[in-house]
């Protein structure tokens, strides 16, 4: 028996995309895949070989004819044995082919994400891989289809699992030296490498960390927000960038009440650009509401356009509070830099501007976008990133790291006794290892699962 017991289930589903497709695969898995080469009369092809088939049916009509794949486990996605039909991508031929697998005692279609939920309960993948693997699926664009393949074939893996088995060796010599010698007699010697590695390892995790969010801004996109007063530009840029009308525009002050995005691919960097409620004071409900969102889309975003049309002068965006910790960049915009005389225009922006634009004529349009792909790009080579630094790609890696740099400056203060830094170097791998998704990770796995598609 290759496969691991762990599920009693066969699972099945269409792994391919919409059909009507030139090809539909049919993935099966779990400990009695292989009967499914029994149900269509398929003789077993080579393990991991394509072997042309023809499908019949209980009666030995033909139901198709495909290619068929025969992974024995645990050297398989899943771990499991897993069978693969590549079939015509028709809804007849499908139909006909799950009505035949659901026929069989505990065989059914598998759920959102099961296939790859298998491989993780079977240790085929580790979190981060599972979570590279749901972000290749989405990606939009190159940054993030390198950044997902990176993090899918286990570069945060190796830096994690690394950083973790440092910890496991440094904690195991410890106790050891617990274990050997007398309990009056703590030597200072392990005491103090216990400092120098616990601090060494923090610091390393705390450069990791400070990564100016560069990976989640590849993964999410850079999230950039228009502000500025009613009649600034504000939709009449979002437009522009966009090229398409998406914003109402009118010489009416207070028309955009929503905050309205849209995504654009700029350079192969995903950028989503919100268009908000102009900024003023006022008495109109609805208005003051649009505001109050205006101002929440700001402060959660990554870049700030504080748009001020070039007949208006002076004025920029403050908002209440704004001294309070990690407000977002700011880029002062010129706009409607077509109404300047012409000695004012094309020259370089004054003081209270970073950059100069005009829909009505599209000049500094391109300089605005080069500005914003700049802002959100980070350098990516290669193939070599898999081993080179990789970056942060999500919240729960981000909290789990500063909770792990916690516990290891106590763990390298050597006012406190052994034993409880000893404590703190465990729940230092401890925080890695939820990463890894080695422990404590039942409640969120459901979550992550769900997001994936029927058939991986
Ligand atoms: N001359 C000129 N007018 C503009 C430009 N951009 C916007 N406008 C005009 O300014 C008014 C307000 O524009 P809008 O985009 O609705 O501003 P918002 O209230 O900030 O969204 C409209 O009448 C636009 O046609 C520009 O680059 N040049
Ligand atoms: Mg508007």
């Amino acid at each position: 028996m290759n496969t691991p017991a762990l599920f009693t289930e066969t699972i099945f589903a269409l792994a391919s995309g919409q059909t009507p497709s030139g090809v539909a695969v049919v993935r099966v898995s779990g400990r009695d895949a292989r009967s499914a080469l029994d149900v269509f009369h398929v003789k077993q092809p080579e393990p991991r070989h394509a072997q042309l088939s023809v499908l019949t049916d209980a009666d030995g009509r033909p139901l198709d004819q495909g290619l068929v794949f025969w992974f024995p486990g645990p050297a398989s996605f899943t771990g499991e044995d897993v069978v693969e039909f590549h079939l015509h991508g028709s809804a007849a031929v499908l139909d006909a082919v799950f009505q035949q697998l659901g026929t069989l005692r505990n065989w059914r279609m598998a759920e959102a994400g099961e296939f790859t939920r298998r491989a993780f309960e079977n240790g085929r993948m580790d979190l981060t891989e599972v979570e590279g693997l749901g972000d290749l699926l989405a990606a939009q664009t190159e940054a993030q289809r390198r950044q997902a393949l990176n993090q899918y074939t286990g570069s945060l893996r190796m830096l994690y699992d690394g950083w973790r088995q440092a910890l496991l060796s440094l904690r195991a010599a410890v106790e050891a030296d617990f274990d050997f010698s007398d309990e009056e007699d703590v030597p200072g010697s392990v005491a103090e490498f216990v400092s120098g590695d616990a601090l060494s390892l923090s610091r390393q995790i705390e450069s990791h960390l400070n990564d100016g969010r560069r990976g989640e801004i590849i993964r999410n996109g850079l999230r950039v927000v228009l502000v500025g007063l009613p009649n600034a530009g504000k939709s009449s840029l979002l437009n522009a960038l966009a090229q398409r009308d998406v914003a109402i525009v009118t010489d009416v002050p207070g028309t955009t009440r929503d905050v309205l995005s849209v995504s654009l691919n700029l350079n192969d960097q995903l950028i989503n650009i919100s268009d908000t409620a102009g900024l003023r004071d006022s008495y109109d409900v609805v208005e003051i509401e649009g505001m109050r969102r205006a101002e929440e889309a700001a402060r959660s975003a990554d870049l700030i356009l504080s748009l001020c049309p070039a007949d208006q002068p002076g004025f920029h965006v403050a908002f209440r509070d704004s001294d309070e910790g990690d407000f977002p960049s700011i880029l002062k915009v010129r706009t409607k830099c077509d109404l300047l005389p012409d000695s004012d225009a094309g020259g370089t922006p004054s003081g209270d501007t970073d950059i100069d634009v005009s829909v009505r004529d599209g000049s500094g349009l391109d300089k605005l976008m080069s500005e914003l792909a700049r802002f959100g790009s980070v350098p990516i080579t290669g193939q070599s990133d898999v081993t080179t630094s990789p970056l942060i790609t999500r919240a729960r890696h981000r909290l789990a790291l500063e909770r792990c740099v916690t516990s290891l400056q106590s763990a390298g203060d050597d006012q406190l006794p052994l034993e409880i830094r000893v404590e703190y170097l465990r729940t230092a791998s401890d925080s890695l290892g939820q990463i890894l998704g080695r422990i404590d990770v039942e409640d969120i796995l459901g979550h992550i699962f769900s997001e994936f598609c029927i058939g991986k």
